[in-house]
């Protein structure tokens, strides 16, 4: 009949003391208690046995199964509550894991440093669709149909009458339809034209400002954007006021601030002028006023319209727009 029932208990035990992880365990319950395994070939071979040692062979192999199906279910517990246990552990000694941060776009940034310097000289924020009519985009503001200035502004068309806004200006006429004066605001917002170059994209960024009130003259404009640049980059740097022509404003200005690339020397980004054209402005025009019911007798304002992107160029000294549409990781997490 082989090993004694003793000698069997003996030896499970001895391996059982050795096993140090789950699946020896597992191995060992199927060596004794599987179908194949020991004690149940003990079981089976028990009729091989004299009659009268028979019923006692019998009762002891039926406890050593207990006993043994007791012992590995006993043994894997104390496995599982032990790595359960291990696993938690905190090592205080560990360095910490630095969470990584996201950063706002640098043209995001430029354009919410361009809203509070604004909005600490009280002027309100307010906004304008993308997809703008033709007579926002255009007619209210003083360019008829076929008239020569729209050439001035390679235009993205939806439909016949419908543009992708070339500029943030509608937005003057659709807050003066809304609101009597005074009026004080600006608008950012995304712009779109056809033009790529280094200095010029597609897609870009405009600020609109627009002051209306009582006796409102060019030197408040001047007085206005002189704050405001002396603000967003520093009290020393050149700005020249140069005279331009808009439809919507008369007289109308550019306002350019001495190259940062080359201090005024002329480079490829400044076209060899040692100036880079940052703004358009001037006194809102009479028939502006006439289209939105404004007394012209009664107010005057001035608008202004600047390049979001130039500005961060300057502040940033980048000497190509596009960099900042290429999403170069590289380049953006720099700011
Ligand atoms: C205008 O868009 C006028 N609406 C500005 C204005 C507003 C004038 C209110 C008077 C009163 P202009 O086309 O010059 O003007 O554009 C204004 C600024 O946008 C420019 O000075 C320049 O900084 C920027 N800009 C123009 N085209 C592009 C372009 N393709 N890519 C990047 N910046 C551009």
């Amino acid at each position: 009949m082989g090993k004694s029932i003793e000698q069997i208990k003996d030896d499970a035990f001895k391996s059982l003391e050795t096993a140090s992880d789950p699946e020896s365990i597992k191995e060992l319950s199927i060596r004794y208690l599987g179908r194949k395994g020991v004690v149940t070939q003990f079981l089976r071979n028990i009729s091989a046995l004299p009659p009268e040692e028979r019923p006692g062979a019998g009762k002891k192999a039926n406890e050593l199964k207990k006993i043994l199906e007791a012992a590995f279910e006993q043994a894997l517990e104390r496995l599982e509550t032990e790595a359960a246990a291990t696993g938690d552990r905190i090592d205080v000694s560990l360095p910490g894991r630095t969470a990584s941060q996201g950063f706002l776009h640098p043209i995001t940034q430029i354009s919410g440093q361009i809203s509070d310097i604004f909005t600490q000289m009280g002027f309100d924020i307010v906004e304008g669709p993308e997809v703008e009519q033709d007579f926002y985009n255009f007619e209210s503001l003083n360019f008829p149909k076929d008239h020569p200035a729209r050439d001035m502004q390679d235009t993205f068309f939806v439909s016949d009458n419908i543009v992708l806004r070339t500029h943030t200006s509608p937005i003057q006429v659709r807050v003066m339809e809304k609101r009597t004066p005074p009026v004080r605001v600006i608008a950012p917002g995304k712009v779109y034209r056809c033009d790529s170059d280094l200095t010029h994209t597609p897609m870009f960024h405009q600020v609109e400002g627009l002051l209306v009130d009582k006796n409102v003259s060019f030197g408040d404009l001047k007085g206005i954007l002189t704050t405001f640049v002396h603000r967003m980059f520093d009290e020393d740097i050149s700005l020249r006021f140069r005279p331009s022509f808009f439809p919507f404003t008369e007289p109308s200005a550019e306002v350019d601030i001495l190259c940062v690339m080359c201090r005024g020397k002329g480079c490829r980004v400044c076209s060899h002028t040692g100036w880079l054209e940052v703004l358009g402005a001037g006194m809102v025009h009479p028939a502006v006023f006439e289209n939105v019911g404004y007394d012209t007798d009664r107010y005057t304002g001035f608008a202004f319209g600047m390049g979001v992107e130039r500005i961060a160029m300057l502040k940033y000294g980048i000497d190509d727009i596009r960099k900042f549409f290429e999403n170069d990781f590289r380049f953006l997490r720099q700011f």
